[in-house]
Parts: structure tokens; C-alpha cells; sequence
């Protein structure tokens, strides 16, 4: 059961933010609304929800999921992969420290950004991206393993984070969207392949029984919907010119 989520307020710099999209910088006063919403729906779906101040040193620092993994044992600050992230952790790491007392790291020259990591079923996945090298993953495994976690190392082609296009729902229910689908890690649950459209609705969130994903993508809500899940939909588009989906903007515990 998730009870807490940390989230954090976007910084004005948030318009210089990295991404891959042309879609322009994002809207300040659009993102806080939507940032407000966001915070609310996940009031909605029973999390006592952390908030932090913006901070200006990092554009893109409302992206809190990248900077820790959350277990049930121990939390993870990682070494985020794209240079203007990587201290990140730095003003993140006081806070985790309240709330947990079991705290590890990911070390040099190990890269790992957390939305390369899938949850599913008790496993996590790691996806190596550019944001994410082989050493960052395997100190996670060895990490992990210690506290009697296991994981392993799914290889991507052209998404930026894994959670970018699959996430796990519940019940062995796993949204898919272009490279993973049929993806040979993947094929023992139950995909739900979304259209190519809208696969960027596969970075979606099952939070206590409610499924957030992003507004926008009616086909995709059509399926989530008709496999029995109630959806609440979150405007996030200022998000997505930067990259960033429902999971991006959360830390969950
Ligand atoms: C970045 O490029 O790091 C941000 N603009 C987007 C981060 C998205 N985070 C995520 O998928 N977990």
C-alpha cells in the first residue's frame, strides 16, 4: 500500500528544462496549475503528499522520481545520468533521510536516473538508457540484493526512460507501448498494448486501486477503462514539452 509521495514545486527555470520534443518551452503559470492538480489528484487517491519548494539551480527538479528509488526496505539516491541533473540528489537526500533510515547510494561512474526503473510484481526492471549505464544498474542489483530485492537489466532502443513506454498497473497488468511490446522481459504478464497515438499514456500510475494518467489520450483511457480500472486523467501537457510523464513528478512510498 502507498501512503507518501514527495513532489516538487517547478522552478521558474523550468522553461530550460531538457527534452527531446519541439514542442516548445513549457508555460510557467500553466505548470504550477498543472502541478497543482497533479498534487490533488494524488490527495484524491489517498497519499499524504510531501511538498517541496521550487528550486532554481535545477531545471528540470520537479522531476523528483529520477533522483531516488523508494523500497519497502531502504531508499536509493541514484546518480541521475544528464549532467545539469546530477545534484539533484544533493538537496533531495535530507529529505528521503526523515523518512527512511536505510540509505544507499549509487557511486561513480555509475549513471542512474529512477525512471528507468519499473516495479512489477516485486522485481524491478532496470532500463539502460542514456541516462542510465551498466554500472549505475549494477550497483542497484547488488544494492537491492542485499536487502533481499531482486532486479535485472532490460536494454532499450530509443525511449528516454523505460517508464517512458511501459508501466505496471496490478494483477499482472502491464501497459505496453512500441518497443515493448512482445518484449521477451515482459511477455509473461498480461500486456496491454496501447496504440502507437497514444503510447505515451504507458507512463501511467496504478496508485491504490486508481489508474492517473496523462489527459488526452481517449484510446488508451478506453482500454485502461475497459479492463475494469477506474482512470482519473491529469492535464500534464507543460510537462510533456519537457519530457516529462504522471510518474516523472512523484516519489512514491
Ligand atoms: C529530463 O530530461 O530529465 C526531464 N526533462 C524529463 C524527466 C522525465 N522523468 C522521468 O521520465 N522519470
Amino acid at each position: 500500500m502507498i501512503t507518501q509521495a514527495i513532489v516538487r514545486k517547478p522552478c521558474n527555470a523550468i522553461i530550460k528544462a531538457l527534452t527531446t520534443s519541439d514542442m516548445g518551452p513549457p508555460n510557467y503559470q500553466a505548470a504550477l496549475s498543472q502541478h497543482t492538480a497533479y498534487i490533488a489528484a494524488l490527495r484524491d487517491c489517498g497519499l499524504d503528499v510531501i511538498e517541496l519548494p521550487a528550486d532554481e539551480s535545477f531545471p528540470d527538479s520537479t522531476f523528483v522520481e529520477d533522483v531516488a528509488l523508494l523500497t519497502p526496505q531502504c531508499a536509493i539516491l541514484t546518480r541521475p545520468g544528464a549532467p545539469s541533473r546530477t545534484e539533484e540528489v544533493v538537496t533531495m537526500a535530507p529529505v528521503i533521510q526523515e523518512y527512511y533510515e536505510s540509505i544507499e547510494i549509487i557511486d561513480a561512474p555509475g549513471m542512474l536516473d529512477a525512471g528507468d526503473i519499473l516495479l512489477a510484481e516485486e522485481h524491478y526492471y532496470i532500463g539502460l538508457s542514456t541516462r542510465t549505464n551498466r554500472s549505475g544498474a549494477e550497483q542497484l542489483i547488488n544494492i537491492l540484493a542485499r536487502y533481499g530485492m531482486t532486479a535485472s537489466i532490460v536494454c532499450l532502443d530509443s525511449v528516454l526512460h523505460l517508464k517512458t513506454g511501459i508501466g505496471y498497473l496490478d494483477n499482472g497488468d502491464i501497459l505496453t507501448s512500441g518497443e515493448f511490446i512482445d518484449k521477451p522481459e515482459f511477455t509473461a504478464f498480461h500486456q496491454i498494448p496501447l496504440p502507437e497515438d497514444e503510447a505515451a499514456a504507458a507512463n501511467s500510475l496504478y496508485i491504490n486501486g486508481t489508474v492517473l494518467m496523462p489527459d488526452g489520450y481517449p484510446k488508451a483511457q478506453a482500454i485502461i477503462e475497459a479492463k475494469g480500472y477506474p482512470v482519473k486523467t491529469i492535464d500534464i501537457s507543460e510537462f510533456e514539452k519537457i519530457d516529462g510523464g504522471i510518474s516523472c513528478l512523484s516519489l512514491r512510498f
